[in-house]
């Protein structure tokens, strides 16, 4: 049953200290076939200087209480009341220490939201993070809260053979009736957020590692039965994540045991539960025939992130949820520092840009926006969100940029050994560089609470050897309504000379700041003079996207097409190249004509595909075609949805036909026909450009048979993938897309992930017709709503991968959304409510849409009993 809405805000102004604090907590769980019986005992006493007549209050959600002691005694009935969601207990000690016992029983096979303790295929699993705890035991359910932990888990020997709890194994054995037990002690305290507990029929994948003081610890992937083998990658990912938190952040492990779980049924994509991650299967499980090149990066990615929680996260964890930032910016920070070194440095810069701005940009522009430290929620599970993620990395990133790599590494090693242990804000996090550095980050700090993107306006004349670049920066009040001061942007640049070379030039002094190649602007305006300049320079402004702005560069095409040839920084290339084709992409899109591409563009792209020394993966990246929903958001108001595709398949067209011949030769030249599959990152880039150039062939030809080829030869999901995709979204109806879907299906329904796949490739067919599909796959038998991927795959491939079909102007698209979430909410808030965010845009689409998209919005918000999750949601959207 979900939690309804009373329309309360937590906020952060309200944070006060924990009255009581626990020192440590011992739980026996015994896991039955359809209950759970749960006793905890609390280590408590009041904490220090707290109200010694403030009642202990615990928090619950649907509990229902079996019994309750203290110090060993049944505790009066008139001494506390017990509610579902709350456990009050009066006239406790004024400062002793005492123990109080618990006991609560569950039912984890009728919990569908899949949060606290629940049945997935089987298996006994728990998610706790944000407020999950609570719905195990009563507790107090915050991350300032930390204990130590011993857990006893009782099952069936036959259905649970393995029993995982956090920290290491202690005692196991056998008990009557066929059951048996494991105790598990986790030394570090941690809050109630980190715990977890695995227990089923489960295979596992085992390996080592030794840390760099000489600890030897035991790794294991466990899976569903006969999954192990697709686990080996996840392995590998894990040790190198493990040599590399060590390498570079000094960051060793700290238990005896770490395990990690893929389970089928799950709402994010994994949890760093202390020594126990567990995980969406779908960031596990990985073989050359079923998971593509992203599938492998995926993985990687994140097995990483959740590892390095570890230290930024578990050993120092958020005082509030108002700091998740805090753990989740530093560590999405860190996992893509680990991708860059471990694979590609501008290659990932460029795919984390891009991602930045497909997610975090319009969420930061529209009614969903909030700043990365928010101070307001109704619902925490709503505010794990891009903004936090996404932009809370790139403010680290800039922290990196402002104080150097030394400066940044010295704030690190402070933190972590000032802060071990602690429940941190955000005002720690930066006194610990700024201490370490002596640098003042009060100016700074402005980007934890000022939501919106910066526009970044620049402006450059030349004259007798002498650059003028101005600069500005504005911010717009958007809808969290914060401040709009100037804040400290890191502008990373480059000069460059007509040949190809950046050119070193002195700053003329008394102008804005400027530390080697980073202009630090830190005022609404500044002006910046280079002198004794023997050619007028392209100026390459922004370069590896220093800060998260929209930048405004009055530059010239020519100049534009020039940096795309010549910038010695790669990802200035690659901006240079979208910037022109957003641009060119955008305008169509509003004249709603379909005029070819400039040539001189379209030459630039034809180039960059055929230059032998750059990296295929890199290539791939230059010659990507904006997707539609990116234009729509250059478009920014009255978008029609029917003009933006025609806008995008004109450019495919006029790319794919001027660049036909090359294309074929790089193509064929990429093909290593016979050798065997490796995911590792150059064969991936290779993959990806080949692919890119089926995409482009296939359009130039108007006929699908190359890529039937492709799909019928491919010895890979990525190739398999890519090529049943052009034939499905370019060729819809025809024979050869038919058949390519239905092999696909056949020969993969068993496989839950890849069958995902199949669902979300016909749910993203940009055809009209696509809506009857969709209505008919809710009704295909292996169509569930109860699985958070399946669903994802589904709806979530509709609603944010199919434009044109989802915005169809008859409201169908959104009116049949809108349906499937109102029943998934009933099942699962959470998902349902991330789900619902695919209509944050909908203000910026044109007239009769947007009427449409209200309508469709309205009618699900009337529904009298909608989820916390999904009303907050719904009602931010809307308002
Ligand atoms: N902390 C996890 C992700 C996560 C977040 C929220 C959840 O439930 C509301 C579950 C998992 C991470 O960053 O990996
Ligand atoms: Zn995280």
């Amino acid at each position: 049953m979900q939690r309804t809405d009373d329309g309360q805000k937590i906020r952060l102004s309200d944070y006060r200290p924990p009255a009581f604090l626990v020192r440590h907590v011992e739980m026996r769980i015994a896991l039955h076939d359809g209950h759970a019986a749960v006793e905890t005992t609390i280590h408590a006493r009041r904490a220090e200087g707290a109200d010694p007549a403030e009642p202990l209050v615990l928090d619950g959600d649907h509990l229902s209480l079996v019994a309750l002691a203290l110090d060993g005694t049944a505790i009066d009935p008139r001494r506390f009341d017990a509610a579902p969601d709350r456990l009050t207990i009066r006239d406790l000690p004024g400062s002793d220490a005492f123990a109080l016992r618990i006991e609560t029983r569950l039912e984890p096979e009728t919990n569908t939201e899949l949060m606290g303790l629940y049945r997935s295929n089987g298996i006994w699993c728990t998610q706790c993070e944000a407020e999950g705890f609570r719905r195990i035991t009563y507790f107090p359910d915050r991350p300032d809260v930390l204990a130590t932990y011993r857990v006893r888990l009782e099952a069936d020997h036959e259905a649970a053979p393995v029993l995982l709890s956090n920290g290491n194994p202690s005692e196991s054995g056998d008990l009557d009736g066929g059951r048996h037990f494991a105790v598990w002690d986790d030394p570090h305290p941690k809050p109630s957020y980190l715990f977890a507990l695995v227990a089923g029929r489960l295979d596992v994948l085992r390996d080592g590692f030794r840390t760099a003081s000489g600890r030897a610890v035991d790794l294991a992937v466990y899976t569903e039965p006969g999954l192990a083998d697709r686990a080996t990658y996840a392995m590998d990912a894990l040790k190198r994540s493990m040599a590399w938190d060590e390498r570079r952040f000094g960051r060793e492990y700290d238990l005896d045991v770490f395990n990690v779980v893929a389970i089928s049924d799950f709402n994010m994509g994994a949890m760093e539960n202390k020594g126990l991650n567990v995980f969406n299967h779908k960031y596990v499980l990985l073989a050359p025939d079923t998971a593509t090149d992203a599938d492998y990066a995926g993985v990687e990615t994140v097995i990483a992130h959740e590892y390095f929680h570890n230290w930024t996260g578990n050993r120092i964890t958020c005082r509030d949820w108002f700091q998740l930032c805090l753990k989740e910016g530093l560590t999405v920070y860190r996992d893509q520092e680990f991708s860059a070194d471990e694979r590609a440095r501008t290659v990932k810069r460029i795919a984390s840009v891009h991602g930045l701005k497909a997610q975090q940009f319009p969420e930061d522009q529209g009614p969903l926006q909030h700043p990365v430290r928010p101070t307001q929620y109704r619902e925490i599970n709503n505010f794990y969100t891009a903004t936090v993620y996404e932009k809370g990395a790139e403010l680290v990133r800039m922290l990196a940029t402002i104080l150097g790599e030394a400066g940044f590494r010295a704030g690190m090693d402070l933190y972590f050994a000032r802060h071990d242990g602690d429940a941190a804000t955000i005002e720690d996090f930066l006194r610990c560089f700024a201490d370490a550095t002596g640098a003042d980050l009060a100016q700074f700090a402005l980007w934890y609470d000022q939501a919106g993107t910066p526009e970044l306006e620049v402006q450059e004349s030349f004259g007798d050897g002498r650059l003028t670049v101005s600069l500005r920066q504005s911010l717009a009040k958007g809808a969290a309504g914060t401040g709009t001061e100037p804040m400290h942007i890191p502008v990373r640049f480059g000069l460059v000379g007509a040949d190809g070379a950046d050119i070193a030039a002195e700053p003329v002094a008394g102008a804005a700041e400027i530390e080697g190649d980073v202009i630090h602007l830190v005022t609404a305006e500044a002006e910046v003079v280079f002198d004794g300049l023997a050619e007028r320079p392209r100026l390459s402004m922004l370069r590896d996207f220093s800060a998260p702005v929209t930048l405004r560069h009055e530059q010239s095409r020519e100049d534009k097409l020039a940096l795309a040839r010549l910038d010695p920084n790669g990802f200035g290339r690659w901006r240079a190249l979208s910037d022109l084709l957003g641009e060119a992409l955008r305008a169509a899109a509003v004249a709603a004509d379909e005029a070819p591409l400039d040539p001189r563009l379209v030459e630039a792209l034809v180039e960059c595909a055929a230059e032998e020394r750059l990296e295929p993966a890199l290539r791939a990246q230059m010659i990507a075609i904006p997707g539609e929903s990116e234009i729509a958001r250059l478009v920014g108001a009255n978008v029609d949805p029917e003009a933006v595709h025609r806008a995008r398949e004109a450019a495919i067209r006029s790319v794919a036909r001027a660049g036909a011949e090359r294309f074929r030769a790089v193509r064929d030249g990429l093909s290593r026909s016979g050798e065997p599959f490796s995911p590792d990152a150059s064969s991936a880039g290779r993959r990806a450009l080949g692919n890119a150039l089926l995409m482009f062939l296939s359009a130039a030809a108007a006929e699908p048979a190359e890529a039937f080829a492709a799909f019928r030869d491919a010895d890979n999901m990525t190739d398999r993938m890519a090529a049943a995709t052009i034939l499905a979204h370019r060729f819809p109806g025809s024979s050869e897309a038919e058949e390519a879907l239905d092999r696909f299906h056949d020969a993969f329904e068993a496989d839950p992930l890849v069958l995902d796949k199949w669902f979300t490739l016909r749910a993203t067919v940009p055809d009209p017709a696509t809506l009857d599909v969709v209505r008919e796959l809710s009704r295909h038998p292996k169509f569930t709503l109860a699985n958070p991927n399946r669903a994802r795959a589904l709806i979530g491939g509709f609603a944010t991968g199919n434009q044109r079909v989802f915005h169809r102007a008859d409201g169908e698209g959104y009116r049949w959304t809108a349906d499937r979430l109102g029943e998934l909410d009933r099942l699962n808030p959470q998902t349902a409510a991330r789900l619902a965010t695919a209509f944050r845009s909908w203000r910026s689409y044109e007239a009769g849409r947007r009427e449409q998209a209200r309508a469709a919005l309205s009618t699900l918000a009337a529904r009298p009993d909608l989820s916390r999750d999904l009303r907050d949601i719904l009602d931010r959207t809307l308002s």
